[in-house]
């Protein structure tokens, strides 16, 4: 007997490439969802995010990771480690480069990282948009290092302006196995609520934080409670800084500052939850935490 139904596929695809190529932007417009929060701070990703693609095809799970980064600081090798096992942990890699910037010494490094791995490389040659952008260099970089990898996996696209990306998801259908879906048919993303509510948190608190301060804070979704039969949830959480002498900044004169980020947050977060969101949200300081072991694996391994 033939069987008449075409197998599913389904595939991790980890998505890779420097700090600030895309990637983030690329995973949310894939999953159709603010799935994974961007910013224009490099290290914005610290975690193995995952966004689910389900099509009649079958479903793949991809994988943001944080930029990879050559660093002895302690946060950042931790952030290395995390791409480095979405890779090893992936049957496909997405290689996100950045059309605007010619290919450096980075990308280098990262191109040298994946030749082995070409045979089950995509890349994507991202912000098309930018004045100045030319594909042409990133694609060059690509023939010249990794020469594995067949023209007809290289695209280029604007992550920001285009509105879809099913070319891309149809070559990474043709290169995912057989095999059952990971998730349900009807998730977008494996995170917890807690842990979303912390991240759009700290999206809105990136993007109204001097330069060095995004780098300095995490946030610590607390507590969470149902209120109105189910209709409001109301949520304390904690913007988490570095020294006590961040949190000023954070909170800003009259708390103006934290008013801007708690406001931003609660619209963000009313977009993608049914709830009405009502946030609690504070400062705190947990000294030096980004030299901290135990706090690092509980933020970046989330164990
Ligand atoms: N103009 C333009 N900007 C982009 C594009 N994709 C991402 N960005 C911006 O580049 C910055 C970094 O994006 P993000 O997705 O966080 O990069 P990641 O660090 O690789 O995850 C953000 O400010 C994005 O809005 C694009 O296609 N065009
Ligand atoms: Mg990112």
């Amino acid at each position: 007997m033939i069987n008449e139904e075409s197998k599913k596929k389904a595939a991790f695809v980890a998505v890779v490439g420097r700090p600030s190529a895309g990637k983030s932007t690329l995973v949310n417009l894939v999953c159709g969802q603010k799935v994974s929060i961007v910013s224009k701070a490099p290290q914005t990703t610290r975690n193995a995010i995952r966004g689910i693609v389900n099509r009649n095809a079958g479903q793949l799970v991809f994988v943001d990771t944080p930029g990879r980064h050559e660093s002895e600081r302690k946060l950042n090798k931790k952030l290395l480690d995390v791409s480095n096992r979405s890779i090893a942990d992936a049957e496909i890699v997405l290689y996100v480069l950045d059309a605007s910037r010619k290919p450096a010494s980075e990308e280098e490094a990262i191109a040298e990282k994946l030749k082995p791995l070409a045979g089950q490389c995509l890349a994507v040659i991202n912000k098309t948009d930018l004045p100045g952008a030319d594909p042409a260099p990133a694609k060059d970089f690509l023939h010249e290092r990794l020469p594995n990898l067949p023209e007809r996996r290289i695209f280029t696209i604007s992550a920001l302006h285009d509105s879809n990306a099913e070319a891309i998801i149809n070559a990474l259908f043709e290169m995912a196995g057989e095999g059952e879906a990971f998730y349900p048919e009807d998730y977008y993303t494996d995170q917890d609520i807690a842990f979303r509510i912390s991240e759009i948190i700290r999206e809105q608190a990136i993007k109204r934080l001097r330069q060095e301060l995004p780098y300095a804070l995490y946030v610590e979704t607390a507590d969470t409670e149902l209120r109105d039969e189910g209709k409001r949830l109301w949520v304390r959480a904690f913007i988490v800084m570095e020294r006590e002498s961040q949190k000023g900044m954070v909170v800003g004169k009259d708390g103006t500052v934290i008013k801007a980020i708690r406001q931003g947050a609660q619209k963000e977060l009313n977009r993608i939850f049914d709830w009405k969101v009502e946030l609690d949200l504070r400062v705190k300081t947990a000294h030096d935490w980004r030299h901290n072991d135990k706090t690092l694996r509980r933020l970046i391994d989330r164990g």
